[in-house]
């Protein structure tokens, strides 16, 4: 699987091209504008969410809702951009009133991109490095999702820290964790800490600051033995950790134990190995169901770290890239707190790179010749 993005911010519309997707799976262009609902969704965001209702037109690559095994086109309208059109026309002159931004924002991509790309008006940057473009990842995470269900994979993602909020009681099952999660407005399946996140939230607000946290991607249903151990760039742990390491404000990522695992003793931290007759089972799932860049069967858990956003209402100080003087950095308008946002663009990040394994382990040009690998190596694992 592979894709290529394009489209700024505030431009006439955000583009995706999506290649190697088998043909004959059944689309629904309901459940990808859900998928794309859902991420301009939670509680702290900005004002450009009430202009935007995004959904997708699919423009290539899927006849009769289904897919033709062709580059699939997938195309979200930048609303906004009818209050733009001069500002941002492809061609012609700049209009005489326009107001150029030349103070960089701590913590975005506006210093080091104006200085590598030669640009003098920082918007040049800003436009494509703005996290509007994780809509058309979740496009296509959305149509990966949709393939996985085909295979019983379940992809999701609930907020578990938000700045120094914690999620302390979650729901044993994972389907209560889901439905706690989906009514809670930060996405966070613990109610009482799902108020407090709130309450932090409404503080950064008012302070004219913003906040990030933690969220966790669970996959549930992968067979054993996706990815690779033999090669680095086919293991499954580090394809995870660069795709949601390259979504914007994203910090860190840790598998299973991740970071806690250094803190223990071997003994404490792997899973011990049993058989019941008919599978091998564990009886605690601390690598996050990868070991050697491997699927082994149990849920595949990742958790992600999101920085808050770089755009604060009462801003850093920063320096005129014109001028060289010292001033505080520019004001866009930004979103208080993305983190429920951003668990929904991991949680199609994840499925993304889940449904690319897949693919490559069945093999196959068609759905139906997936499934059919599919229930040959079901039975191949289960005579060992
Ligand atoms: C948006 C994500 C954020 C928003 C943007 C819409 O992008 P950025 O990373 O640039 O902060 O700020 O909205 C605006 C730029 C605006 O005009 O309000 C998204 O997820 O759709």
């Amino acid at each position: 699987l592979r894709y290529l993005s394009a489209g700024e911010s505030h431009g006439p519309e955000l583009t995706i091209v999506v290649d190697g997707f088998p043909s004959n799976l059944p689309v629904s262009k309901e459940k990808i504008d859900e998928q794309l609902r859902r991420r301009q969704m939670g509680y702290g965001r900005g004002f450009r969410q009430q202009i935007e209702t995004d959904t997708v037109e699919v423009t290539s690559g899927i006849r009769f809702g289904k897919t033709l095994g062709t580059p699939i086109t997938m195309v979200v309208a930048n609303r906004d951009f009818k209050n733009w059109t001069d500002r941002m026309a492809p061609f012609g002159e700049k209009p005489e009133d326009l107001k150029e931004i030349y103070r960089p924002r701590p913590g975005h991509a506006d210093l080091a991109g104006a200085i590598k790309y030669d640009h003098e008006d920082i918007r040049n940057v800003l436009e494509r490095a703005s996290a509007r473009n994780t809509a058309t990842v979740v496009a296509a995470g959305a149509l990966a999702k949709q393939l996985l269900e085909q295979f019983g994979i379940l992809v999701t993602a609930h907020v578990v820290e938000l700045c120094d909020v914690k999620a302390a009681q979650l729901p044993d099952s994972l389907e209560q964790l889901i439905a706690a999660a989906d009514s809670s407005e930060v996405r966070c399946a613990d109610s009482n800490a799902s108020q407090r996140m709130i309450e932090k939230i409404d503080e950064a607000k008012a302070n004219g600051d913003t906040v990030g946290g933690i969220f966790e991607v669970i996959v549930r249903g992968c067979p054993i033995g996706l990815g690779s151990y033999a090669m680095p760039d086919r293991k499954l742990d580090g394809r995870l950790a660069g795709a949601l390491m390259s979504i914007q404000a994203i910090k860190g990522v840790e598998i299973g134990l991740g970071f806690e695992a250094a803190r223990r003793m071997g003994s404490q931290v792997h899973d011990p190995i049993l058989y019941d007759g008919q599978r091998y089972l564990r009886s605690s799932n601390g690598a996050g169901g990868l070991e050697g860049g491997v699927t082994n069967g149990q849920d595949v858990v990742v958790r992600v770290a999101m920085k808050p956003i770089s755009t604060l209402y009462k801003p850093l100080p920063s320096v005129n890239m014109k001028t060289k003087e010292a001033e505080l950095a520019a004001i866009e308008r930004s979103d208080y707190c993305a983190l429920p946002a951003a668990s929904v663009v991991g949680e199609n990040v994840v499925a993304w790179v889940i449904a690319d394994a897949l693919i490559e382990k069945l093999g196959g040009d068609s759905l139906e010749q997936m499934k059919d690998n599919w229930a040959q190596y079901q039975a191949r694992v289960s005579r060992r």
